[in-house]
């Protein structure tokens, strides 16, 4: 909801003085040649590497996180006009999809887009419940409905629902003891000076087309982004989440991205950004495309890589990266939508990613009404169910030491690994390409753990097994070693056996 803002009036004084003692502050500083700079006055450039791995510690050690894209769109659930406008792809795209201005969009979206109480309690408790340590989701999306209440736009839910849904679903989030992300969308379908015919390839329902109400001027767009995200920093995120750039319009140019990006940093100075205000290659992307990702990434764009709908094939070491991907093909809720992952497939890619040193941000697109559709909690309970038994071997883990295995995957925990099988060996022995002595060997179970035997054999160690593998879907074995992890060459293999 707007207010006017009082106008302030400051002394000569004031303002010199603003001006003159940070500079003084800095001059003291180098000259004593202590650090006397707060950390919120940092740019990256400026941190020290322990001071990030700090910073990103929680974010590397939980490993999993929910994502939710949740807004006006969901209500609608992919149907315009009574009919389906597809079955897949994201139908948070909609109004794009059927080329709506705004005005006809809200008129329809409004009235389905009626969250229950409560709902938000709902979604951190499945989040908890499945293992996820944080919940990022859609404070805007592109279609440029804000979810708190705002002073800077009467398009958002203070203004039409008398509510501030960023504040009960991170107050929700924060009392299951999850961190809290904010997607936002830099793109932005409603705002009347959001230039969107500077960018051949953003979306835009009218992109191509005249603006409607003649010259936009962009800038004033960008000082109402940054006045919102200014108002969402006052909920104090774990993580900003920005979405997203195109080669022909990005950065400081599109977004005045380094002032948005500084200005948050100054507000959080623990905070963690993605690398979406840019499409370059040092910010990680080769080009357009969800597919289009370089291992490359300078700090100053971002802390970490959004691979998206993609599993990188050998992750991106010494890079922080995360990928996202939906459940079905959409990220907000489609009632045409039934090509659901299996618990399978959303198990076996959460270990997969540990296993390449990576976070996996995985979709719920709740309905209108803020429920969770059926399919989803059960995949959400599915994950939670597989990670209380074998929840160590992915937190607070790192990549595996072993380029592939044929039976399944690896991560890592100092001096512990854990194998995680895929495939349980039908002569029920597990060879692991280690040169190390094993001292100890458990296979994790929901009620107890089994201790193993483990030999030396097969070009590394040999693990005897029972015969029947605990989890069909993944099976972890917990191997404490005597050192560093060696890695063996193994057998030798002709491209015969090579599989
Ligand atoms: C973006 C959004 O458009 C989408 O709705 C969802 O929020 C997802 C997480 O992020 O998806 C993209 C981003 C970039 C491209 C395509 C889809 N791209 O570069 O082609």
């Amino acid at each position: 909801m707007k207010t006017n803002s009082r106008r302030r009036t400051a002394s000569n004084f004031v303002r010199h003085a603003r001006r003159i003692v940070p500079i003084a502050c800095c001059l003291l500083a180098l000259m004593l040649g202590v650090n006397t700079i707060d950390a919120a006055e940092r740019s990256p450039a400026m941190e020290t590497t322990a001071q990030r791995d700090a910073r990103m510690q929680w974010w590397r050690d939980a490993r999993f996180g929910m994502f939710v894209h949740w807004g006006l769109y969901s209500g609608l659930a992919g149907t315009w006009n009574g009919k389906a406008v597809a079955t897949k792809g994201g139908m948070e795209w909609i109004q794009q999809r059927v080329g709506a201005d705004t005005g006809t969009y809200a008129q329809r979206a409004t009235p389905l887009f009626k969250p229950a109480p409560g709902f938000a309690r709902e979604w951190a408790a499945l989040a908890r419940a499945a293992g996820c340590r944080y919940l990022v989701f859609t404070t805007k999306h592109h279609d440029g409905f804000a979810l708190h209440d705002s002073k800077v736009s009467d398009y958002d839910a203070g203004s039409v629902l008398g509510r501030d849904l960023v504040r009960e679903i991170t107050d929700a989030a924060r009392a299951e003891g999850l961190r809290v992300g904010f997607y936002h969308s830099v793109i932005d379908w409603h705002h009347d000076q959001y230039a969107y015919n500077r960018s051949t390839k953003l979306p835009h329902p009218l992109r191509g087309k005249p603006y409607p109400n003649g010259e936009r001027d962009h800038a004033k767009y960008v000082d109402y982004l940054h006045a919102e995200v200014a108002e969402l920093a006052s909920y104090r995120p774990d993580v900003l989440w920005w979405d997203y750039s195109a080669v022909d319009f990005q950065g400081d140019e599109a977004w005045r991205a380094t002032d948005l990006m500084r200005a948050v940093r100054v507000r959080l100075p623990r905070v963690i950004m993605n690398n979406r205000l840019y499409r370059i290659p040092e910010a990680g992307w080769s080009g357009m495309g969800t597919t289009a990702v370089v291992a490359k990434l300078d700090t100053k764009y971002g802390d970490f890589l959004t691979p998206e709908q993609h599993i990188p094939a050998t992750g991106m070491p010494g890079l922080d990266w995360e990928t996202c991907m939906t459940l079905n093909t959409t990220w907000g809720y489609s009632e045409h939508d039934h090509a659901w992952k299996s618990d399978e497939t959303l198990i076996r890619n959460l270990i997969d990613i540990a296993s390449k040193g990576g976070n996996y941000l995985l979709n719920i697109g709740p309905k209108g009404d803020g429920s969770v559709p059926p399919e989803t909690l059960k995949s959400f309970q599915a994950i939670g169910a597989w990670m209380k038994t074998n929840g160590e071997a992915i937190y607070g883990t790192t990549a595996s030491p072993f380029a592939k295995l044929d039976w399944g995957r690896a991560t890592r925990k100092g001096r512990v690994i854990y194998l995680h099988v895929f495939d349980w060996p039908k002569d029920t022995r597990l060879v692991v390409p280690l040169n190390n002595r094993i001292t100890r060997a458990d296979l994790l179970g929901s009620r107890s753990n089994t201790r193993l035997t483990v030999m030396p054999g097969g070009g590394g160690v040999s693990i005897q097994l029972p015969t029947i593998s605990p989890d069909p879907i993944a099976s972890v074995i917990k191997l404490q070693l005597d050192g560093e992890p060696r890695v063996a060459a193994g057998p030798a293999r002709t491209a015969a056996v090579e599989k």
